[in-house]
């Protein structure tokens, strides 16, 4: 966003701008607003107060948003406590079977051949052999009984096992000091999370829900389950697993979604 100084109205023409710009931004604006990034519920008069911009035209409005919501993902990485905990629940409290979203109804749901399926890795990770799903599930197992929150307004509390994520990027020798972690799915969705979430003690590969292998809409045989991040940062149907410095926008980041989405 460039910041210039405002030139007097006289010498430009002035388009009203009305809240319906706030309407076609609503991802970006409920963004702002569930996470209470300002003081009341996003309007132009704050976000030009925020920012320091003139908001009275289109662009610079969307523009604007876009900076409140990625601004905050360097405050939120930097209050992130990187050993705190979740909160933890009980067995009885656990929902089966867990609730199912994707970017598509369950019917939709390909299944993935566990017999074929291997786990890609890529980038700045050292031994990037295949592993196939019996040598994952044959890894020591971490159990959460945590929360998943999904933006759409509903939550549930969920018991998920598998290997805790930062043993296994220990194990195959992946560079724990790059900045991000990606993950690319069967039904072509992706996902990243930021090292220090990757490397948290309750981020887990989970290959089980409530004691019995995942079914195939909540991500067969492998997905994330981490306790920190919003639903839609716990991408299933994992295929390959990346370790990088370079960003790249991901599934619901293009779509104007916080990336950091922290919970
Ligand atoms: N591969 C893939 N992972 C995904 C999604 C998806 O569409 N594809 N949807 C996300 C969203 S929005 C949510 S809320 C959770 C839902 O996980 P669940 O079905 O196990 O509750 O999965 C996330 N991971
Ligand atoms: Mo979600």
């Amino acid at each position: 966003m460039t910041i210039r100084p405002r030139t007097p109205s006289l010498f430009r023409p002035r388009k009203p701008i009305d809240q319906s710009v706030l309407t076609e931004n609503r991802k970006l604006v409920d963004d702002i607003n569930r996470r209470g990034l300002l003081r009341g519920a996003v309007s132009l008069g704050a976000l030009t107060m925020l920012t320091g911009c003139d908001v009275s035209e289109i662009d610079s409005v969307q523009k604007a948003l876009r900076a409140v919501s990625s601004w905050n993902d360097g405050v939120q990485n930097a209050i992130f406590r990187p050993s705190h905990l979740a909160p933890t629940f009980s067995p009885s409290q656990v929902m089966k079977p867990p609730r199912f979203n994707a970017y598509y109804p369950i019917e939709d749901v390909k299944p993935v051949d566990g017999a074929s399926w291997t786990l890609e890795l890529a980038g700045r990770i050292e031994d990037k052999r295949r592993w196939r799903a019996q040598d994952v599930y044959a890894l020591p197992e971490q159990e959460i009984i945590i929360r998943h929150v999904c933006v759409e307004g509903w939550d549930y509390i969920g018991q998920w096992s598998g290997p805790n994520l930062r043993e296994f990027l220990q194990r195959v020798g992946a560079d724990l000091t790059a900045k991000y972690v990606y993950f690319i799915c069967a039904d072509d969705y992706t996902e990243s999370i930021d090292m220090p979430t990757a490397l948290h003690p309750q981020t887990v590969l989970a290959t089980k829900y409530a004691g019995e292998i995942i079914g195939d809409p909540f991500g067969y045989p492998l997905r994330l389950r981490t306790s920190t991040k919003l639903g839609y940062k716990n991408a299933k149907w994992i295929k390959a697993i990346e370790v990088t410095n370079d960003f790249r926008e991901t599934y619901w980041s293009e779509r104007g979604f916080n990336w950091y989405a922290g919970i």
